[in-house]
């Protein structure tokens, strides 16, 4: 473990930390931020009112329209000559959002992903190879410091440029590596037809998130490649990726740094504490940010914690992989459709690339899904590539029934060639929506 006394921390104990951690950023935002100042006042709430962990529920949500609304510095706590970084999400909508550290919230961040590392199964001395995207998204610059904090020998070769990814992971023999599980097995596409045997690499375990993913995929990628896989979660409202990270011993939920961060679970809809074990809408408060400390912020993640000690002997709290978020249900025909639950079901499916995109289409006045996934290059030689084959037409058929009966909804399935739906080189985008064309004029 890199930090044992905190990481072993029995929850009272925890609980002292958090909340004198709490009352600090407390204070902070509301001498310092004039957004909160005025929600505090419009609450009737002063710092004062914060005297156990229980009280965090007086306290007002943040939400991304705040931060876009006080774009870009608005919710700063701290004169700009004290913020060393910028970094920005680029969001669906709009204008992106910006999140600032000082020097200490770098110091804290590297140290949190250093020790997300080694939780995941990494250690000094290990060549890292980073293949997260580098620049305004958290994901490059934070696994690099945590890397480098570590004492690990970084690559920072960023996403894209997949040969010649291929070709550093060849030469300099790393023992990790990190980036988005749709990124890692485009990856691992690109060595197989380049004849290479991915299971023959120097890796042993990879850290992946920043996306959705399902334990189908972190089968693949283990399989195809040998290796541990780990989910990392996090956020850059919140700080970047190490947020939450999975231990390599038991691979059974999200360890939250909660020396940092305090977790709430709530009911999207009526925001009361749903039980553990129940999924709800994550909800974190900033405990030692000083540029952007971040209060009761609602990330529309859905996923449920547990609190019970795991078989590594960490103490801190678990969250599950995440379900979806409340904004990426999709409602097909009145019925809830999450695009996990999809991906879940084909990479069960033999015969497939596991690369997929939901295809939201109108079709006359209603809502309709079109699934287009890819034949596996094997399977498309052996049937002669030719998509007409009786072969293709059954797998076509098999997929249309086990979405059926797992989503509960037709949906309508193109199987196209391989290598004909785009890569990603870093978060994938599997849903596109088709059902609003933009009309320029
Ligand atoms: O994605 C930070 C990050 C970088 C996390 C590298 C992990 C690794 P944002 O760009 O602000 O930050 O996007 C945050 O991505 O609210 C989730 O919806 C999603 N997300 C992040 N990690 C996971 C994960 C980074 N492990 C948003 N599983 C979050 C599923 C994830 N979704």
């Amino acid at each position: 473990m890199y930090n044992p006394d905190i990481e072993t921390m029995n929850r009272t104990e925890l609980g002292k930390l958090q909340l004198s951690r709490l009352q600090q950023t407390v204070k902070r935002v509301y001498e310092n931020v004039p957004f909160y100042k005025g929600k505090f006042d419009e609450l009737g709430i002063t710092p004062n009112d914060i005297q156990t962990l229980e009280d965090i529920k007086k306290l007002p949500f943040t939400k991304k329209k705040d931060l876009r609304d006080q774009y870009p510095y608005g919710l700063f706590a701290v004169p700009m000559d004290e913020v060393n970084r910028l970094h920005g999400s680029s969001g669906t909508s709009g204008k992106p959002t910006v999140v600032g550290y000082t020097k200490n919230d770098l110091k804290n961040w590297a140290a949190i992903v250093a020790r997300a590392i080694v939780t995941a199964g990494g250690k000094k001395g290990d060549i890292f190879h980073n293949a997260y995207g580098y620049g305004l998204f958290t994901g490059g610059l934070g696994l690099h410091c945590g890397a480098e904090e570590l004492g690990a020998a970084v690559v920072p070769i960023s996403g894209g440029n997949t040969e010649r990814q291929i070709t550093v992971i060849d030469d300099f023999k790393p023992r990790g590596i990190c980036g988005t599980p749709s990124y890692i097995l485009n990856i691992v596409e690109h060595m197989e037809k380049l004849g290479m045997d991915p299971r023959k690499t120097s890796l042993e375990y990879g850290i992946f998130g920043a996306e959705p993913w399902t334990e189908e995929m972190r089968a693949t990628l283990e399989n195809k490649l040998d290796i541990k896989a780990i989910d990392i979660y996090g956020l850059s409202e919140v700080m970047g990726p190490g947020v939450a990270i999975e231990c390599n011993e038991a691979q059974d939920g999200l360890h939250i740094a909660e020396d940092h961060f305090f977790i709430e679970v709530l009911d999207p809809e009526t925001l009361e504490p749903v039980e553990d074990g129940q999924d709800g809408e994550l909800v974190f408060t900033s405990l030692t940010k000083e540029a952007l400390p971040i209060i009761r912020y609602r990330t529309g993640d859905i996923a449920s914690i547990t609190r019970e000690k795991c078989k590594c002997g960490r103490t801190h709290t678990r969250m599950s992989r995440l379900k979806g978020r409340t904004d990426d249900m999709l409602i097909i025909r009145g019925v809830n459709v999450f695009p996990s639950e999809i991906e879940r079901v084909l990479l069960q499916i033999e015969g497939l690339i596991p690369n997929y995109q939901i295809h939201l289409i109108k079709k006359g006045s209603l809502d309709s899904v079109e699934l287009h996934v890819e034949i596996e290059n094997n399977l498309y030689q052996e049937i002669g590539k030719d998509m007409m084959h009786p072969i293709v037409q059954k797998l076509k058929r098999d997929i249309q029934h086990q979405m059926k009966s797992a989503c509960l909804v037709t949906m309508d399935t193109i199987i196209n060639k391989p290598d004909s739906l785009p890569r990603s080189d870093g978060k994938a985008k599997r849903v596109i929506d088709k059902r609003n064309p933009v009309v320029t004029v």
